[in-house]
């Protein structure tokens, strides 16, 4: 493949019409000085740089990864794959990777074995009650290491402390999905693209995050009845050109206004009667509070609360609303958000009050971002109970007892699981003073970093990391565990449309490094963690075997894996659960038959008050008697919780480059992508820049009332008064010993209903530095 990815992201234009197949293009790439025919052989895989998953071949050749090529027949990528997934995905495996475990002697980390590491680990872990224990984990690693992870935590050592950093990612999906339908589950379908009249994307730069689906949607606006595409993002992104392109409308709202702009969609939309009144009768509840919500937030208001133009808030919902297909997304610029469940709820609403769900080219994508964000959720490592089970629901409690033989009263489920922001205050204060990190680096990630790293610094703290790397949260680490990584172990993920993928091993992991699934069940059997016979409480020692125990508790459940195997995993395509002996070819879209998961005995949660987050009570939730129907939940708009002022004129919003992944373990070790995005950047617009007396390159400090970082000026497109900064370049310049991270100024608040923190709004004045 000559074409260069890193100049045409989203490779060549495969045009097609409307209702026909999206034609199939396979993209490969080799390490530098690796011919074809040099490759010994190929492995069955999937991308893990974004929740997209797109279906890959491992090229091996004596015994180390040298390339990638994606598979033609897969359902997900049809045989292509983007920059990062072609230059991200093996470079890294044999660069300064960990290779033996360290424990902390004073201020050094040391060598270690692996008795040496996991003997102090179960020391300290035996020293301390269940609820000393938190487990902050991932959206990376595979579905057989997060139901081992959420077995030990849930009926090993009972302590409801567990999260992942799906917290800072997925966690509106998964909420705002149990709102609206009552489980997690994403309603639509990729193939929805190739049915659709309009596409509105929500905050979402699938452009630059999710490429390969952007490919997929270029083919289609290239094609013969193109859709006509919506764009909601602040920024002049690539989807906002399209958009503009399509005839439709780059709707650019402030930073943290997107309820009052949904709000007004809907009131459009129900002003206009484009609304299906059998099919909102019919299949949901909450029509009227709707209606009498919305009334108050006509275009005009809309536009000034957002500051963007009235015509435009009218143009969107004119598409939405006699549109005869609408597919929408909703990512990372409605879920970081103070309002983040409510405004995504609202997306749900409208295609709920036109009945445009659960039929092609009609659907939702509650996006996910991590490429196995989708197995944390399913599997429970978020806190949550494993197969979108109801913690406050004693059967469902029960059914999990009885699968893992143990006592329910074991199972943490007097409170909601501990949220991510929540474990890391239990940190802070002391009653968590035994941290486990697997497969994420809060260190660069999370809100607020000056306070991050005060936490990480604490004497008291018994920190473990788990990583591929010495990250720069490993720094920190009391004991720091040599894990394998992609292509260096097996299992299975399910991407954003859930589609299941097995990903095979490929080669060795380097020196001693264990698959986190091995180090689990390490950890687990020198815990001696038992069931109620006093047998021991996991059974399975493979990732198969571990994949066979989560199908039978998936069974029945939203997520029912109970129809897939391994074996058939190893077929041309991924397979979208559910999948079961009635349909064992998966299934493409839920929702068709409007029968949702609300009932009382199946919900995974009884809801929340959108404003104020407060949980619904089994007795009112019962009594509302939703019976199969989907609720429109509605809610007022409010200010985010931080706004501009004399000190802080400008709004910060972060975001992602195409060319890198998060804190950049990975592709900051391509040399194709490093080269492309090597380091960070702060964008203003141009009037802002003159206002600033700065210009492009200009060296500028980014402040908050808490933090600060320094980066180069570059003029973009975006609307004024907004300020962009890429999160990926973690703490400092190593030339300057200036500091690079976003997450300098970002703000500890998260959203009421599904705690996902407030990435994308932060007060901040920016001045020029010399
Ligand atoms: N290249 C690349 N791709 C990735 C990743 C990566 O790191 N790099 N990470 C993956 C992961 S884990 C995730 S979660 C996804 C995230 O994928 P996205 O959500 O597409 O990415 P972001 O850049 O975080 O945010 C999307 C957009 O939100 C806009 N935005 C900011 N504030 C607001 C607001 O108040 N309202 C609205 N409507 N929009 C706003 C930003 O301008 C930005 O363009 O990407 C995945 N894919
Ligand atoms: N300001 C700002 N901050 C953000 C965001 C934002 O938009 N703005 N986005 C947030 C979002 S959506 C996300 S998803 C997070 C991402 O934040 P992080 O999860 O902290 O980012 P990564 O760099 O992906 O870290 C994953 C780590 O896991 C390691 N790893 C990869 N595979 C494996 C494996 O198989 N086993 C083990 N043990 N380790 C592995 C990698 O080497 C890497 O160190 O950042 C969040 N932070
Ligand atoms: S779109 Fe995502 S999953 Fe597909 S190749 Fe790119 S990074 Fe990998
Ligand atoms: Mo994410």
């Amino acid at each position: 493949m000559s074409e260069d990815r890193v100049a045409e992201v989203w490779g060549r234009r495969t045009p097609h019409a409307r209702d026909t197949e999206w034609p199939v293009r396979v993209d490969q790439h080799l390490r530098d000085g690796v011919a074809e025919g040099d490759v010994d052989r190929w492995v069955q895989s999937a991308c893990v740089l974004c929740s997209n998953g797109c279906a890959c071949d491992i090229a091996v050749k004596d015994g180390r990864m040298v390339g990638v090529r994606g598979r033609a027949g897969d359902r997900v990528n049809h045989g292509r794959l983007g920059p990062k997934g072609l230059y991200g995905s093996v470079e890294w495996s044999d660069q300064d990777r960990l290779t033996t475990p360290l424990v902390r002697e004073g201020d050094r980390l040391v060598q270690a074995t692996w008795d040496d590491a996991m003997d102090r680990i179960v020391a300290e872990s035996k020293k301390r009650q269940p609820l000393a224990h938190g487990f902050y984990t991932s959206g990376q690693l595979f579905l057989e290491e997060y139901y081992t992870l959420a077995v030990i935590g849930k009926a090993g050592l009972g302590t409801p402390h567990m999260d992942g950093n799906t917290r800072l990612c997925t966690a509106t999906a998964a909420a705002a999905l149990k709102e609206t339908f009552g489980s997690d589950g994403q309603p639509g379908s990729y193939n929805d693209i190739e049915a659709c009249d309009a596409l509105f994307l929500f905050g979402h730069n699938m452009a630059a995050t999710q490429t390969v689906l952007w490919s997929r949607v270029l083919d289609r606006v290239e094609g013969a009845d193109p859709p006509v595409v919506v764009a909601v993002d602040p920024r002049a992104t690539p989807v906002a050109e399209i958009a503009v392109r399509t005839g439709g409308v780059h709707l650019a709202p402030l930073p943290g206004t997107n309820q009052a702009l949904m709000n007004g969609l809907l009131h459009e939309v129900i002003e206009h009667g484009w609304i299906d009144r059998e099919y909102v009768d019919a299949h949901t509840i909450g029509y009227d509070e709707l209606a009498a919500t919305v009334a108050s937030y006509p275009p005009d208001r809309v536009a000034e609360l957002c500051g963007i133009p009235a015509d435009d808030v009218r143009r969107a919902a004119e598409i939405f609303g006699t549109s005869e297909r609408v597919l929408s997304t909703v990512l990372q610029g409605f879920y970081q958000s103070h309002q983040a469940t409510s405004s995504s709820c609202q997306v749900n609403n409208l295609h709920l009050l036109r009945g445009l769900i659960g039929k092609p080219g009609s659907g939702i994508l509650q996006m996910n971002g991590q490429p196995t964000a989708e197995n944390t959720r399913e599997c429970g490592a978020d806190g949550d109970l494993p197969g979108f089970r109801n913690w406050a629901n004693p059967d469902h409690i029960d059914e999990l007892a009885r699968l893992w033989n143990v006592d329910p009263l074991v199972i943490p489920h007097w409170a909601p699981p501990t949220h991510a922001m929540q474990l890391w205050r239990y940190v802070e204060q002391g009653s968590i003073d035994f941290l486990w990190i697997s497969a994420t680096n809060p260190a660069v990630s999370l809100p607020e970093l000056p306070r991050i790293r005060q936490i990480l610094a604490q004497d008291n703290l018994f920190l473990v990391v788990q990583d591929g790397f010495l990250t720069e949260t490993a720094q920190y680490a009391d004991v720091v565990l040599p894990a394998a990584l992609w292509g260096e172990k097996q299992g299975t993920f399910t991407n954003a449309s859930r589609t299941v993928h097995l990903s095979e091993q490929a080669v060795e992991p380097p020196g001693q490094a264990r698959s986190d699934l091995d180090i689990f069940l390490d950890y687990a059997r020198r815990m001696d963690f038992r069931d109620r016979d006093g047998e021991p409480l996991i059974t399975w020692t493979s990732p198969e075997a571990a994949f066979d125990a989560w199908k039978e508790c998936s069974r029945g459940r939203p997520c029912d894996y109970s129809g897939l195997t391994y074996e058939r995993l190893r077929g041309d395509s991924g397979i979208p659960w559910p999948c079961t002996d009635d349909v064992p070819d998966g299934t493409d879209r839920l929702y068709a038959d409007s029968r949702f998961p609300t009932d009382p005995d199946v919900c995974e949660d009884y809801g929340h008050d959108l404003l104020t987050g407060g949980s619904t009570t089994p007795e009112k939730y019962k009594a509302a008697a939703p019976g199969g129907r989907a609720f429109l939940k509605a809610a007022e708009f409010t200010e985010p919780p931080e706004w501009i002022s004399s000190a802080y004129p400008l709004i910060a919003t972060t975001g992602r480059s195409t060319y890198q992944f998060h804190t950049r373990t990975k592709t900051g070790r391509s040399r194709r992508l490093r080269d492309a995005a090597p380091s960070v950047w702060v964008e203003v617009s141009k009037e802002d820049a003159n206002e600033l007396g700065v210009a492009e390159g200009d060296k500028v400090r980014v402040e908050s009332a808490r933090g600060s970082m320094v980066g180069p000026v570059r003029i973009g497109e975006g609307r004024d008064g907004v300020v962009f900064v890429p999160f990926h370049y973690g703490y400092w310049d190593n030339a300057t010993g200036e500091p690079t991270a976003a997450n300098e100024f970002t703000l500890t608040e998260w959203d009421p209903v599904s705690k996902q923190p407030t990435f994308k709004v932060s007060a901040v004045r920016v001045s020029k530095e010399d």
